[in-house]
């Protein structure tokens, strides 16, 4: 077993690190230090540092080669990675090495990693989710790749216009050179879209009438102390014939150039999650075009290795994050029937034992489903075998009420859940929700096909990388080691009795509310007090996750703070962040308000030391870094049953926070073990939401039973917001008090409620730290660590190599 760590990896001193780096700029970059820019040192540092990962990489993928051991491969429409480099030096263990060599050659070590651009493939939770699980992965010694799109350009950067609203502008990541990444281009596939089948006996010829080349991009992903590293795999996608020189020659250079353009588009931009823009010919592309690509790398990686496909499931565990690599499925089985001759039924079972499905969401309109003509015209083989599935299944289950194709549309989800031997939910709640809802007759034929793995999130980013001054405590308190075993944070809960560990712990906490201060003041130009409780909204924009009852409860309080000045208020900085979907108008209008809101809040001197709100605009995975370290009070605040899990609830828990929340996704298994008298829970349960939506008028009744929520609705409506203009939000403030489908109103006053009790809270300092440490001491349990135990365990059927 490759556990040792030789001594030419790791460890290595500052000297020999900056000589590593002055040779890239001078090899790599082709500069000499005098005249090398932040971006060249940034890349001489990257490069000194992926040399160091390289030798735990290849380790790795020979220990996995001789052992012939199981690969799980993640397939994965997201991986929202953020910045690597320091990443890569957290866990190969050469911070203080690389800040004293940068220092040294005169540039400041946090400007330079400040440099690198955030690779923003992924909207949310579910692309954040594949980022950590790689990490885990790595740490663990399970031998995996993850595999997802090379996409140009991530998801959108967000600004604000004049008026506040959302303004979208492309994200250019690769504008710069890539430097983690290998271009491996002996790893390439041609991908085929539409054409006819022919049927010849048993077998089927597909020929497609279009193809593009999938051409593969390799970054190593190296563990916590550099012991393993396993491999993330992109996919371009390139035409097959470049230029049409013809073309060219004839004077038509735009034309010359137009094949190009359109194989291109494939990989060029990421979908942003929005459920009102499905069904999209280029999105069923993307999906197929990288899902092909991996499942025919896979199989070429056992093939070189195994010669029997009977024994593919012994070899390869496939996870589909979600039903966006759906067509897994169906195209193993074709190249398993189709074109290594195996027959169909047993195709069709050996792909099942290869494959686990990842369900993120019970809301019926965000599954996926594909037009059974889109499907027929794009990709006819699929579409043919898709049909002979739901025979199949049918045949096997007569009574079965479920199909996968109906009304003339393909259910992704059906489909994923009929191919995959394991589906899993992502918290206990969802998990039962899942059993009980959308999976329910599904479930009955198939029991004990579900199954729960509770989400998690990597601790080297989101407590060591993120929060170091609270990881110097940790170490302090407990000793080393708690980075991979991150359950032994309990360790802690002795030490809070203690008055040093508890003034220790506030201070930490000061410390990083002044640096989020100043950051807060030097990009918006708002000066906050940091003293003030920092309470914090950021995640997706969606009407489920409700911004939209966080800034009613502001107005409320403002006004409440306005009649009754000498009240027992905390003082409270209130901060959004989060991006909409270009075309969610909903979501975009709650942006807009929220802006404005804090535009008029703001500006009011007479409550601007008790509350002030600001959202920084752009939020992603450098932001959140730098703001769950520095707060007080975490915004949880879903409709119960649709929130999957959340992750970010466990990032600030963590790192001391504590939650204001619903009984929703993985808050239930927080509050849980944290303590309920260490959590502030408010609103209905998720089954009282359902009962609650029966009653026809039930916003309109919560409106009048609240003066309070009242009030602030008719301030939104009476253009308070709006420079006087009465219509600007009327058709928000007329969902709410009509539907309110999310059930902002019925839960309005228990959140009111909530919020005051935290009020109360903030006004005893030490027991407030004392509640906070105790959520960091408790939340162990949510490293995806042990995630990833759970589901090499129960899913893949993996040991750990390390
Ligand atoms: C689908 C079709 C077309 C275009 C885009 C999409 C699309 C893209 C992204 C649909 C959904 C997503 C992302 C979903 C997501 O992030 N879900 C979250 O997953 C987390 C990890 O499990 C959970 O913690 C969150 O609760 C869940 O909302």
């Amino acid at each position: 077993m490759p556990t040792k760590i030789s001594k030419e990896t790791l460890p290595m001193t500052a000297t020999e690190l900056r000589d590593a780096i002055l040779k890239h700029i001078e090899y790599s970059q082709g500069k000499d230090l005098v005249h090398a820019s932040l971006y060249d040192m940034r890349m001489a540092l990257t490069l000194a540092i992926r040399d160091r990962v390289i030798e735990p990489w290849f380790r790795a993928t020979r220990a996995t080669y001789a052992a012939q051991s199981k690969r799980v491969y993640y397939l994965s429409m997201e991986f929202l990675i953020g910045r690597l480099l320091e990443d890569a030096i957290l866990n190969t263990g050469l911070t203080e090495a690389a800040r004293e060599a940068v220092a040294g050659l005169g540039f400041d070590f946090d400007t330079v990693l400040a440099d690198e651009p955030d690779a923003a493939l992924g909207n949310g939770g579910l692309g954040r989710l594949a980022a950590c699980f790689l990490d885990s992965m790595s740490t663990l010694g399970c031998p995996a790749y993850g595999y997802g799109i090379r996409y140009e350009h991530g998801l959108f950067r967000q600004s604000f216009g004049p008026d506040g609203r959302q303004v979208e502008t492309a994200e250019d990541w690769l504008r710069q050179k890539h430097g983690w990444e290998f271009e491996r281009p002996e790893a390439s596939f041609n991908i085929g879209f539409g054409g006819s089948v022919a049927e010849t006996g048993r077998s089927a010829v597909w020929t497609p009438d279009d193809a593009v080349i999938a051409k593969a991009y390799d970054t190593p992903i190296i563990g916590w102390q550099g012991k393993w590293a396993n491999t993330l795999r992109l996919w371009g996608a390139e035409p097959l014939t470049a230029f049409d020189l013809a073309a060219f020659n004839k004077g038509d250079f735009a034309g010359a150039a137009a094949p190009e353009a359109l194989a291109r588009t494939i990989s060029r931009v990421l979908y942003p999650d929005d459920t009102t823009d499905q069904g999209k010919e280029l999105r069923l592309k993307q999906e197929f075009f990288f899902t092909a690509a991996s499942i025919r790398d896979i199989l070429r990686r056992f093939s070189a290795e195994h010669n029997d496909l009977a024994a593919l499931p012994s070899k390869v565990a496939i996870q589909m994050n979600d039903t966006h690599p759906a067509i897994a499925g169906p195209e193993l089985v074709r190249l398993l029937a189709d074109e290594r001759g195996m027959a169909f039924e047993q195709a069709v079972d050996t792909a099942r034992a290869c494959l686990g499905y990842t369900n993120h969401t019970l809301m019926p309109e965000a599954l996926e489903r594909w037009p059974e003509k889109l499907m027929t015209q794009v990709l006819p083989r699929h579409m043919q075998i898709i049909e002979r599935i739901d025979e199949l299944h049918a045949k096997a289950h007569p009574k079965r009420k479920v199909s996968i194709v109906e009304g003339g549309e393909v259910k992704m989800g059906e489909l994923s859940f009929i191919m995959a031997n394991k589906v899993n939910g992502v918290s206990a709640l969802h998990s039962e929700l899942v059993k009980d809802t959308v999976f329910a007759e599904l479930n009955k034929l198939h029991p004990g096909r579900i199954v729960n793995e509770t989400n998690g999130v990597t601790p080297r980013r989101w407590v060591k990388g993120a929060n170091p001054r609270l990881s110097a405590l940790i170490t302090d308190t407990i000793g080393e080691g708690w980075e991979d075993n991150l359950e032994r944070l309990v360790e802690l809960e002795p030490a809070i009795a203690e008055q040093g560990f508890r003034d220790r712990f506030a201070a930490i906490k000061a410390e990083n509310k002044r640096d989020l201060t100043a950051w807060i003041e030097r990009e918006m130009g708002i000066s906050v007090n940091p003293d003030a409780m920092f309470d914090v909204q950021i995640k997706r924009f969606h009407e489920y996750k409700r911004q939209h009852l966080n800034i009613l409860e502001t107005i409320a309080l403002w006004q409440e703070i306005r009649a009754n000045p000498k009240g027992n208020w905390a003082p409270r900085v209130k901060i959004f962040g989060g991006k909409a979907a270009p075309g969610y108008v909903m979501a975009k209008e709650i942006i807009h308000l929220i802006n404005n809101v804090a535009r008029v809040i703001n500006s009011d001197k007479s409550t601007r030391d008790l509350l002030t709100v600001v959202y920084p605009a752009n939020y992603n995975v450098t932001m959140a870094e730098r703001l769950i370290p520095a707060s007080d009070l975490s915004e949880q605040i879903s409709t119960a049953g649709k929130e999957a899990s959340g992750t970010g609830n466990m990032k600030f828990s963590l790192n001391g926070a504590l939650t204001i929340g619903t009984l929703d996704g993985a808050n239930v298994e927080i509050r849980e073990l944290v303590g309920a008298e260490n959590f502030f829970l408010f609103g209905m349960t998720a089954d009282e939401v359902v009962k609650r939506r029966e009653t026809p008028d039930h916003a309109a009744r919560a409106i009048k039973a609240s003066p309070r929520l009242s009030a602030a609705l008719e301030m939104i409506e009476s253009g308070a917001f709006s420079n006087g203009d009465k219509t600007t939000y009327s058709d928000l403030a007329q969902n709410l008090r009509s539907h309110d489908y999310f059930t902002v109103c019925a839960d309005f006053d228990s959140y009111w409620d909530a919020q005051r009790r935290v009020d109360q809270a903030w006004a005893d300092p030490d027991n407030w730290t004392r509640m906070a440490a105790i959520n960091t001491a408790r939340t162990g349990w949510f490293s995806s660590d042990r995630t990833i135990k759970g589901y090499m365990a129960d899913i893949w059927k993996i040991d750990p190599m390390i």
